[in-house]
């Protein structure tokens, strides 16, 4: 077998349950007929994605939009379409009490309302068989002068680790970051320089998320992956692309180019093999395009970009390197980026059983119109619901 082979089977990417529900603007969010109006719907629509492309054999939660009586019976259900339950995403976003900050706030009794609302999250992995607690916190301040900037480090360093306390042997906790949004002035893990110094002194099964929108523009984010390789720190990805904020825009679509520097030094750290740690998620909304095409589209330019990244020359890019022949190791590198993989995925797509074109399949299955007519009564589920 060839190592793009090998990269192509061992890739696996996890779906956001949110994905399949409503999203928007602070201005509109539009509903769109066959919208899911429960959790099961939406990991009946995230099976979907599966069975057509074969690389999304996981669905990650959000707690308390994705709220359930019993996670056993959700775990089952999922199983018996296909699919396992992935991350369990924490919110401390949308509660009154938030209003100046979750782990970082200064009354003691909402930072423990904060931590009690992680364990809860951690009992509910215990259920769903998650290994990763995924923590984004929209604490932060507005204004200069409005928070003490040290004094909210190290109430956040204080709370991880009462949550961190909890974290099992097998399970791990990621802790995301953002340099803005919803604070202006300053957010408390802005930076994967913060994420690494709060996840280093709690422990090795503490590690950093990488959202990719989560950058100012300009960044070079195969950088910061390339350190926290090094580093033993890089826990997770959550894809997505963007043109001018955190758009949630469908990965690889805004700048392809972008999204293959990325995977290949994911593939130069050893973050594509088998046991890595490395788990490659998606987090998007899908405002104005269809949503479950919308994500069969992202993990196929997911897989696009992994297949061209494998098949850099690497021996001939290190020789060029150490020759210090600049442009010969640029070529090497865009000959790989420029060469069109699609017929070799599909015919990897044959030789496992799956539709040559997910895309095209997905249109012809019938299944957009049997939600339509199926989910006509109920609430659509929407991002924040
Ligand atoms: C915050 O912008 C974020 O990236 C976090 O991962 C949240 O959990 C997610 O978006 C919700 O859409
Ligand atoms: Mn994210």
């Amino acid at each position: 077998m060839s190592d793009l082979d090998t990269v192509m089977n061992n890739l696996r990417i996890e779906l956001p349950s949110w994905a399949f529900g409503n999203s928007g603007t602070r201005f509109k969010v539009f509903g769109t007929p066959g919208t899911p109006r429960t959790i099961e719907e939406k990991i009946a629509d995230a099976a979907t994605v599966h069975r057509l492309t074969g690389l999304a054999p996981t669905v990650a939660l959000h707690i308390p939009w994705d709220t359930v009586a019993d996670y056993r019976t959700l775990r089952a259900y999922a199983r018996d379409l296909g699919v396992e339950l992935g991350t369990i995403n924490s919110n401390t976003f949308q509660d009154e009490d938030y209003k100046f900050g979750s782990l970082t706030h200064l009354d003691k009794k909402v930072r423990q309302k904060a931590i009690d609302h992680h364990l809860a999250c951690i009992e509910v992995m215990n259920e769903t068989g998650s290994s990763d607690l995924k923590i984004w916190l929209a604490d932060g301040t507005n204004y200069p002068g409005q928070g003490d900037i040290r004094g909210r480090q190290d109430r956040l360093a204080e709370s991880l680790a009462s949550i961190y306390q909890h974290v099992g042997q097998a399970q791990r906790l990621v802790l995301e970051y953002k340099f803005f949004e919803p604070a202006t002035y300053m957010t408390d893990v802005p930076d994967w320089g913060t994420s690494y110094a709060h996840t280093s002194v709690l422990g090795e099964r503490a590690m950093v998320c990488l959202d990719t929108g989560h950058h100012a523009p300009g960044t070079n984010i195969e950088f910061i992956v390339a350190q926290l390789l090094r580093l033993r720190k890089l826990g997770s990805f959550d894809f997505n692309s963007r043109f001018y904020a955190d758009d949630d825009l469908i990965v690889g679509a805004a700048d392809p180019f972008q999204l293959f520097r990325i995977l290949f030094e994911v593939f130069r750290g050893g973050g594509l093999d088998a046991d890595s740690g490395v788990a490659l998620m998606l987090d998007q909304c899908h405002n104005v395009e269809a949503k479950i095409p919308g994500q069969i589209r992202s993990v196929l330019n997911v897989q696009e970009m992994t297949a061209r990244a494998a098949l850099v020359d690497i021996d001939a890019l290190t020789h060029a390197q150490d020759a210090g022949d600049v442009l010969g190791a640029n070529t090497v590198f865009m000959d790989a980026f420029y060469t069109d993989v699609r017929p070799r995925l599909a015919q990897w797509r044959t030789e496992h059983n799956l539709p040559e074109d997910p895309m095209g399949a997905f249109t012809q299955s019938g299944y957009q119109q049997q939600i339509e007519t199926q989910r006509t009564e109920g609430h659509q589920s929407g991002w924040g619901a």
